[in-house]
């Protein structure tokens, strides 16, 4: 599969799913172009015609071979289930098993407790930044526990897997927009740093994806 039409996919430059999927595209080797949808300023996730292509009125969306995709974790699979080189999961039943601990922290536990979209249900921009450095803290102790028992070069050994591809990403947005210290995590520091080194993370970074104003 692969090599039809170009992917499009449907992201935001900051945002960490969107970084996930962009991450699994370039370590694919799939050729995409990316539509920003901007999640903060203009707020086009909101519209009727984005809720055309993700009814969660979120992103990321992918559109590859005819079909829509979202739920970054959903599209990651479904491209390691088509294009299954370079592998992404480890083939080890517990390893997987580790693998989705950290993804799942990560995508189910820290996430959507810091999403931007929560933001109007606070009263002030205190209360907010308050709650969700606080989900954020506690899920990166989580993460510097796990990890201490996987990680290699890596979360899991020396393969690059899905649980980097949401490690990454969740530490940008800990550390930049929430401000979150990584002094204390001495696991996390170490791979943050090391991955962020890693081609793949260049390429995606959203510094390097950043549309020009
Ligand atoms: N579980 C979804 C979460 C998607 C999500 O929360 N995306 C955020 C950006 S990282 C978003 O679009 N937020 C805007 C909003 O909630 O209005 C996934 O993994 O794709």
């Amino acid at each position: 599969m692969g090599g039809e039409s170009r992917a499009i996919l449907y992201g935001f430059w900051s945002s960490s799913c969107s970084w996930r999927v962009r991450a699994g595209l370039n370590l694919k080797s799939i050729v995409f172009e990316e539509r920003n949808i901007d999640i903060v300023k203009e707020q086009s996730q909101l519209t009727d015609k984005y809720k055309n292509i993700n009814p969660s009125q979120k992103v990321p969306a992918l559109i590859i071979d005819g079909q829509t995709l979202v739920e970054s974790m959903a599209i990651l699979q479904y491209l390691e289930d088509t294009r299954p080189e370079p592998r992404l999961t480890p083939n080890d039943p517990l390893q997987k098993a580790r693998m989705r601990e950290i993804c799942e922290t990560i995508v189910s536990g820290i996430q959507p407790l810091q999403n931007i979209g929560l933001k109007s249900h606070f009263t002030t921009e205190y209360q907010y930044q308050q709650f969700t450095k606080y989900w954020c803290d506690r899920g990166l102790q989580t993460l510097e526990n796990l990890l201490q028992k996987t990680t290699g070069l890596y979360c899991v050994g020396d393969q690059i897997t899905m649980a980097d591809l949401c490690l990454v990403p969740q530490l940008f947005n800990a550390t930049t927009r929430l401000e979150l210290s990584l002094d204390k995590y001495p696991t996390l520091s170490r791979l943050y740093k090391n991955l962020l080194k890693e081609k793949v993370f260049e390429e995606t970074h959203p510094k390097a994806v950043r549309p020009k104003p």
